[in-house]
């Protein structure tokens, strides 16, 4: 079981190497990420992008990209994205990655109609974190792919990330169904979306996975505060996964884990025919690095 998200390096080496194919890689920070996924020996890349911008930054950054494939493209980001498909499509790559482009120009190219990554499955962010402040690592769906999932959509986010958890070794993940308060308040669609999926959970309807709700964060995460509101459980204070109510709440909570709470984060996208590394521009080399080796693990 994976405690600790640097242990995703040591997993990720642990078979087969797989290629990941990199859409608009022109950018410094990615490409130190890269590197340093090349020096650990976790993937072969498959760089897309303006060839003349990547070899500047790489030599500027001191990266030797002789054992890299870099395919030229200088008609734009979202054609990189394409280009990227089409070798998941001919199997010159076996996981997909987000360089420098916007998340929703990447995601269409994705999702487009003739895209061997679609599937009969939703896509959804899956986003795991090692925080300072909690004991363990904590898995945080649906913070930057589906907007405002209804209570369906919720149900699969769950199951994606349970998918997640069990390959990483945690085998019943306890999922806190995430909103404002802990009572049902017909006026917070959250807390009605967690009674119900707490209720499916009970009845068989959603399995590999124990899940409780509506809880706070502070419930979600700190057994104290759990105790102080009279919240009893396994899940409370415990939580392995956290499903955010949307988009909004969940990349808020993401962002003020890794710029605020000395966080250190890995994500994947997952639903599609390969694992899509999908992070933000902003995250730091080290979380783009962790992605990588998620990815690459998920993979196995
Ligand atoms: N899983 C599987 N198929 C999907 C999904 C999904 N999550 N979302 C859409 N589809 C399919 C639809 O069924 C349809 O066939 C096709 O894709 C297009 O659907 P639309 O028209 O609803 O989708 P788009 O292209 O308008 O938008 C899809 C996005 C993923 C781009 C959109 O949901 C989006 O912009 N999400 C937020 C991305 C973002 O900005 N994140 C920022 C965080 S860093």
């Amino acid at each position: 079981m994976i405690c600790n998200l640097n242990e995703l390096i040591q997993k990720a080496k642990s078979g087969a190497r797989q290629t990941v194919a990199v859409a608009a890689a022109e950018d410094e920070h990615l490409l130190k990420a890269l590197q340093a996924a090349m020096q650990e020996e976790i993937v072969r890349l498959l760089l897309i992008g303006n060839q003349e911008k990547i070899t500047l930054i790489a030599h500027a950054i001191g990266f030797d990209l002789s054992k890299v494939e870099v395919v030229d493209n200088r008609e734009g980001e979202a054609i990189s994205a394409r280009i990227a498909v089409d070798k998941v499509k001919r199997g010159e790559a076996d996981i997909m990655m987000k360089g420098f482009l916007p998340t929703s120009d990447f995601l269409k190219a994705v999702l487009d109609k003739d895209s061997v990554l679609r599937t009969d499955k939703l896509l959804s962010h899956v986003a795991f974190f090692q925080s300072p402040y909690y004991h363990k690592i904590l898995c945080v769906t649906d913070v930057a792919m589906n907007i405002a999932p209804d209570l369906d959509a919720k149900v699969l986010i769950i199951h994606n990330a349970v998918e997640a958890c069990h390959r990483l070794g945690i085998e019943n993940p306890k999922v806190a169904i995430a909103a404002a308060v802990e009572k049902v308040n017909p006026k917070m669609e959250a807390t009605v979306h967690a009674a119900m999926l707490k209720e499916m959970n009970r009845r068989g309807q959603l399995k590999g996975c124990i899940v409780d709700g509506p809880f706070a964060i502070d419930i979600a995460v700190n057994r104290d505060a759990a105790r102080h509101k009279g919240i009893e459980g396994e899940v409370a204070g415990d939580c392995d996964v956290i499903l955010a109510p949307d988009i909004e709440a969940g990349n808020m909570f993401y962002k003020a884990l890794n710029f605020l709470g000395g966080a250190v984060s890995a994500a994947v996208v997952m639903g599609a025919s390969v694992p899509i590394v999908l992070t933000s521009r902003s995250d730091d080399e080290r979380s783009k690095l962790l992605s990588i080796a998620l990815a690459a693990s998920i993979c196995r």
